[in-house]
């Protein structure tokens, strides 16, 4: 028994040292075409990278236009209308699902000509009124240009979602071009973002009884009508202290 385990250690031994002589070989090969290879991938990464980055500029010109409006307001109106200002790039991940979704070529060109909502700021406001009323003036500047309006706050999806959606495209101005780029931007009162919120974590729950799925979304779709009567009651008492000069 000991002598096999001796022949296997010099088998091993061996092996083990023709696998060191392979692989010192096949890393010089490696090293020659490490390079390449890295060439190869910033070829590809810096232009995805770059594409990317134009949204994170153009969610930085929206966010500036908003603060600069609330900045404005506040000291017109009584208080800010902003609660808060929320932005994201959408993960690549999405990004992929959402073209296969919608059966779309999984390529760069596509991806910016189709996907309107890659740059996306989310505007938290206490009141509908501040809603409109911020839309109206982000629209009516002058390097503003709408591209669609979805009004679920007119028009609640029937889960009851409610929203207001503006795509709009805003110049970034680079090294040596202006490019024009598209931001969703969500207008939600505190209630309407309150409710989203809880509503997406049901969405993406994978693991929940289908019969107390069905009443967690009835149960969801009754808050969402006291959610919009509560904005609706707020409002009105609003409109009261203004015309009061409270
Ligand atoms: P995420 O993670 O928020 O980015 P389109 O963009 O027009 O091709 P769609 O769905 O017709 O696709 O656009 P729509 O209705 O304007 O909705 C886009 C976004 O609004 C969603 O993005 C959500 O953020 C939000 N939204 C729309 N409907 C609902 C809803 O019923 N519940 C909740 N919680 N959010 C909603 P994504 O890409 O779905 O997700």
């Amino acid at each position: 028994m000991s002598e096999n385990y001796e022949n296997n250690e010099m088998d091993l031994m061996e092996q083990t040292d023709k696998m060191a002589k392979e692989i010192a070989r096949f890393t010089q090969k490696l090293n020659y075409s490490e390079e390449a290879i890295l060439d190869m991938v910033q070829e590809q990464i810096i232009p995805v990278e770059q594409f990317f980055a134009n949204y994170t500029c153009a969610i930085m010109e929206i966010e500036t236009k908003f603060k600069v409006l609330n900045e404005q307001f506040s000291l017109i109106y009584d208080g800010n209308p902003i609660e808060s200002i929320h932005s994201r790039v959408k993960d690549y991940d999405s990004i992929i699902r959402k073209l296969i979704r919608k059966n779309l070529p999984k390529t760069l060109e596509s991806i910016e000509e189709n996907i309107h909502d890659i740059a996306g700021v989310r505007v938290i406001c206490s009141f509908e009124d501040d809603i409109y009323r911020l839309a109206r003036c982000l629209l009516q500047q002058d390097d503003i240009t709408l591209i669609r309006k979805k009004d679920y706050i007119q028009n609640p999806k029937p889960s009851g979602y409610r929203s207001l959606h503006l795509i709009v495209s805003v110049p970034i101005f680079l090294e040596n071009e202006k490019k024009n780029v598209k931001v969703e931007v969500q207008f939600r009162t505190i209630a309407m973002d309150f409710w989203a919120s809880l509503e997406h974590k049901l969405k993406y729950k994978k693991n929940i009884p289908a019969e107390k799925m069905e009443m967690l979304t009835q149960e969801l779709t009754d808050c969402a009508k006291i959610s919009a009567s509560l904005d609706s009651r707020m409002q009105q008492i609003r409109n009261y202290l203004l015309k009061a000069g409270a």
